[in-house]
């Protein structure tokens, strides 16, 4: 990975290489933590964070639903996020908070534990690859079903959960496929190993319902905004395997993929087996929203001054 300069960890910046954890950590044993993804663009005012708040708040929301207090309000993470950025002269990164169960407990009763926050910025270009946004990746629907709400808690961005994503994307990847999409228990639809997915038949958007127990995902609620602002139909249902097989058009979103087109599931061509006009209607705006070219977005943007680097 790409690295930065210092790292924002328990209400102090540290150099990178000094952003450790003792290896009882509790998060470390048992998975306890939340973390949120979230990306800064360049725009022509500066450096923005693209709905920071969104992601803080969701973040609390993650913490609150495994009983984790964070030791910071919303607004001193937003600032130290700024001032992390400015610190690294990050003008256009991806950033990573987190927040969990830290070292001096052991065993599965973790409200003793200290909660330990950390937020880290860095450089991270395509998530599903250089060419995954105009030529579109290739996906697998996956043996391995998303976790529900049963058993876990799948609206809330937890560490642990992860293993369930990382199963599907090891499989998928083994398959010799980029992404997994897996899905939920009752055999519809769920989400990506880590992006939230749209079809498009005959003319109309269609993604899976937050009910089916996916993340609620802030790339797929402004690609909602976004679609139905330019007069499209957008349906969020439950969504058969099959429909993927027939769909007109498919694509991922998160923070880190951004809409990601899919070209291909389970062998099957979508549509013609490439990025399809409406999936490529989308990135456009979606682009300018986040570079700050629409004006119709502009309160989805968390400016932060960050400086030039020095010649
Ligand atoms: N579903 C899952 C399971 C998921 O992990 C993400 C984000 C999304 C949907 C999309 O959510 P949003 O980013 O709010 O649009 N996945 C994050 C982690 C990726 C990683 O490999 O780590 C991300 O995109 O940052």
């Amino acid at each position: 990975m790409d690295q930065a300069d210092l790292i924002w960890h328990n209400g102090e910046l540290v150099a990178w290489e000094d952003a450790k954890v003792h290896v009882l950590s509790h998060g470390l044993h048992y998975g306890t933590g939340v973390f949120e993804g979230v990306r800064a663009y360049e725009t022509a005012n500066g450096t923005a964070i693209f709905r920071h708040q969104d992601h803080l708040a969701r973040l609390v929301r993650s913490a609150e639903l495994y009983y984790m207090p964070l030791p910071h309000t919303v607004a001193e993470l937003r600032q130290a996020t700024h001032e992390l950025l400015i610190a690294n002269g990050l003008r256009e990164c991806y950033i990573r908070p987190i927040a969990f169960r830290g070292y001096g407990v052991m065993g599965l009763f973790p409200l003793e534990a200290p909660v330990d926050v950390s937020i880290a910025a860095w450089p991270w270009g395509a998530y599903l690859g250089e060419d995954s946004k105009e030529i579109g990746i290739r996906a697998k629907v996956a043996s391995w079903r998303r976790m529900n709400g049963d058993s876990f808690i799948p609206e809330s961005k937890a560490c642990g959960q992860y293993l369930n994503s990382i199963l599907a994307k090891i499989e998928a990847h083994k398959a010799g496929y980029e992404e997994a999409i897996l899905l939920d228990q009752r055999g519809f639809v769920g989400e990506g190993s880590g992006e939230n997915i749209f079809l498009v038949k005959d003319g109309v958007i269609h993604t899976p319902s937050l009910a089916g127990g996916i993340l609620e995902g802030i790339t797929r609620n402004s690609v909602i905004r976004i679609a139905r602002d330019l007069g499209h139909q957008v349906v969020e249902r439950d969504i058969a395997r099959t429909e993927l097989y027939l769909a007109d058009e498919l694509f991922v979103t998160g923070t880190a993929a951004e809409i990601a087109a899919v070209r291909e599931v389970d062998d099957h061509p979508v549509g013609r087996g490439a990025r399809g006009p409406v999936t490529a209607e989308l990135q456009r705006v979606f682009e300018d929203a986040i570079r700050g070219r629409d004006p119709r977005y502009a309160d989805w943007l968390d400016h932060v001054e960050v400086p030039a680097p020095a010649a």
